[in-house]
């Protein structure tokens, strides 16, 4: 997984990142200097991001900032191989991304409708990893908007998260079935750990993963079983479907074969599914509060256990997956919760604060999907102290349900 930092973002100026412009010698970029506004086109402003590995990796932005209304930012991953993904964020909230860049692919974009403010561009991996990004005009969901507003917004803004983070998934699918059909072991598990924390960061989504026709029940419409069942609770009419099947093949038999194949073809169509599902998806506010406190549960449960990753031992991968989906369920109430209850709100922060920061001593650049493995001596030795902190996060987020249930 990626290297992230959104707790605490390095942020730098809008004068800065002029200066960063300057300094990368900009030559064509007299019209893009920073403060003057994009064109617009197709009804939106452009806004381009170009990532290169000088200078230790740039992410730079030709434009600073726009006008409120529909913004289009258009990603170019030139030479930087140590960034993969950029955020716009707002807070903590991540409103729009791009994942699996990749230097020398064609460009990609995606499109936000934002109000006046202050927002950022995080690139992890670059060397100056937070680009100040403004937006002037009217000013979307105000602080003084009712709690009502505010926790609708984030409920919209949430749904956004998972719909662009099902989009990343299928990606990173593809990339794991084309090394499968390849027959490449290799890059099978190098691409099988980039592919699970996707599902990881949006799991607790389940109840919502049905398809049309089926009951919630019926295990073979059930795409969360279809997608990441694990081993040891199988429902025999459906059989053993999905990532953690493949998962065995790759880190246990360590062999492709016509059954990995299928699985994999399975699994594309399965996750195929998903995206068109994950646009349908609504949620009330206490979905995104009761969907934070699932993912911590699944922390405790299938990471601290060891039991998700029983062959390939990512469990730790996985686990900064289920807290930063936990982590923007959480930013997506916060404008509404800091009008209900700004001490309870300050308190969960800081709890989410200790245990991203724990995490950040997990991180192995040369480890799979980007941290330690989660042997059975790391087990021994940590598994306690991180339950702990995992719980000092549930007591406090586990009130933040009947708070928003119950507002306005
Ligand atoms: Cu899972």
């Amino acid at each position: 997984m990626q290297r992230r930092n959104t707790l605490r973002p390095h942020a730098v100026s809008a004068g800065l990142a002029a200066l960063v412009l300057l300094a990368q010698g900009a030559g064509t970029a007299q019209a893009e200097a920073a403060g003057v506004a994009p064109a617009a086109a197709n009804g939106a402003a452009q806004v381009a991001i170009t990532l290169t590995g000088d200078n230790g990796g740039a992410c730079v932005l030709s434009h600073a900032e726009a006008k409120a209304g529909p913004v289009t930012f258009t990603i170019t991953n030139k030479t930087a191989t140590a960034i993969t993904e950029i955020e716009l964020m707002s807070d903590t909230r991540i409103l729009g991304e791009k994942e699996n860049l990749a230097p020398g692919l064609p460009p990609v974009s995606f499109t936000v409708t934002l109000g006046g403010g202050d927002y950022k561009v995080y690139c992890p991996g670059a060397k100056v990893e937070t680009v100040a990004f403004k937006v002037t005009g009217a000013v979307a969901a105000q602080p003084t908007s009712s709690v009502g507003v505010l926790l609708a917004d984030g409920t919209k803004g949430y749904a956004n998260y998972v719909d662009t983070t099902v989009d990343a998934m299928v990606t990173a699918i593809d990339r794991l079935k084309a090394a499968i059909d390849a027959g490449d072991l290799a890059t099978a598990q190098k691409t099988y750990a980039l592919a699970r924390p996707f599902y990881e960061r949006v799991e607790s989504d389940v109840e919502g993963f049905v398809l049309p026709g089926f009951d919630a029940t019926d295990n073979a419409g059930n795409l969360d079983y279809l997608i990441d069942m694990r081993e040891s609770n199988l429902d025999p009419a459906v059989g053993w479907h999905g990532l953690h099947a493949i998962e065995r093949d790759l880190f246990e038999a360590k062999a492709i074969t016509d059954n990995t194949r299928t699985l994999a073809a399975e699994l594309q169509k399965n996750v195929g599914l998903l995206d068109k599902l994950a646009p349908t998806l609504e949620y009330k506010p206490e979905d995104l509060a009761n969907g934070a406190a699932g993912l911590l549960e699944e922390v405790q449960s299938g990471k601290i256990s060891g039991e998700e990753e029983a062959f390939s031992h990512i469990d730790l991968v996985d686990f900064a997956a289920n807290v930063e989906g936990a982590q923007q369920a959480f930013a997506f109430l916060t404008p509404g919760m800091e009008k209900i209850d700004p001490a309870l709100t300050k308190q969960v922060q800081d709890q989410f604060d200790v245990v991203t920061e724990m995490l950040e001593s997990y991180r192995d650049p040369n480890g799979l999907g980007g941290y330690r493995l989660y042997s059975a001596e790391l087990k021994a030795a940590d598994a306690a102290k991180l339950s702990k902190a995992i719980q000092a996060l549930q007591e406090p987020l586990s009130r933040i349900a009947e708070k928003v249930a119950t507002a306005g």
